[in-house]
C-alpha cells in the first residue's frame, strides 16, 4: 500500500492527520506539486483528474477522494472512531463534516485558488472577485461554527472526529487564503487551540 501525498496541500494533509489520530502508518510517496508533479504521467495513471491524495492498495487498486480514503482505513481500523459511533452520532458526524467542507474548507480554498498569485497556473481562469466574495463567506460560517461550539467541545458533540479534521485544516488554510480570523469567535479560537495540540496536526 502507498499514500501519494502533497505536501502542504490541504486534502493530502487531512488523510495524513486521519492516518495519526488511528495510528496507521503507510508509505508516503512524495509528490512535488509545486512542481506540477501531480499532473505526471505517475499519477494521472492513478488519477485522470490529477489531484491528490492518491491511495494504492497493495492488489493496485487506487482510491482517491480525501474522505473516501479515510472511510477505507475507518472500515478495515474501526478504532477510534472518528466517523462517529451509532445511528445518530454518525449522521451528526456526517452533517459537520459536510458543512465544514461546504462552509468553510471549499470557500477558504476557492479565496486561495482565486486571488494567491501562486495558483495561476492551477485555477483557470482566476476570478479574483470570486475569491473575495469566498473570504466573507468563510467569515460568516466561522461565526455560526462559533456559536455551535459554545455548547460543546467538538464539531459534532463531545468527541473527536473527521469533522474537526476538515475544520481544523480548513482554519490552518485560511492563512495562505489571506483570510483574518474575526476577532468575536473564542469559540472557534479554543476549539482550534485544542486540535492544533494534538500530535496528528504535525501531520
Ligand atoms: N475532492 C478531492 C480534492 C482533491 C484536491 O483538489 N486536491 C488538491 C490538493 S489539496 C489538488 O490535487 N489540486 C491539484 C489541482 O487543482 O491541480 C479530495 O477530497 O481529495
Amino acid at each position: 500500500m502507498k499514500l501519494f501525498d502533497g505536501g502542504k496541500a490541504p486534502n493530502p494533509r487531512r488523510v495524513r492527520v486521519f492516518l495519526a489520530e488511528k495510528g496507521i502508518e503507510v508509505p508516503l510517496v512524495p509528490v512535488d506539486m509545486g512542481a506540477l508533479e501531480h499532473k505526471s504521467e505517475t499519477v494521472t495513471r492513478r488519477n485522470p483528474l490529477q489531484q491528490l491524495p492518491v491511495l494504492e492498495l497493495d492488489d493496485g487498486t487506487v482510491l482517491t477522494e480525501s474522505v473516501a480514503i479515510c472511510r477505507y482505513f475507518e472500515e478495515v481500523h474501526p478504532e477510534p472512531a472518528l466517523f462517529g459511533t451509532g445511528a445518530l452520532g454518525k449522521a451528526e458526524v456526517e452533517m459537520w463534516q459536510r458543512r465544514l467542507e461546504h462552509g468553510l474548507f471549499y470557500p477558504v480554498a476557492q479565496a486561495f485558488r482565486h486571488i494567491h498569485p501562486a495558483m495561476k497556473q492551477w485555477e483557470v481562469p482566476q476570478v479574483a472577485e470570486w475569491g473575495e466574495a469566498n473570504k466573507a463567506k468563510a467569515v460568516a460560517f466561522l461565526r455560526l461554527f462559533d456559536h455551535e461550539l459554545a455548547g460543546r467541545e467538538f464539531a459534532a458533540g463531545d468527541r473527536y472526529s473527521i469533522a474537526d479534521i476538515t475544520g481544523m485544516i480548513a482554519f490552518d488554510f485560511m492563512k495562505p487564503a489571506r483570510i483574518a480570523m474575526p476577532e468575536d469567535c473564542a469559540n472557534v479560537r479554543r476549539w482550534h487551540a485544542a486540535l492544533s495540540a494534538r500530535p496528528s496536526a504535525a501531520a
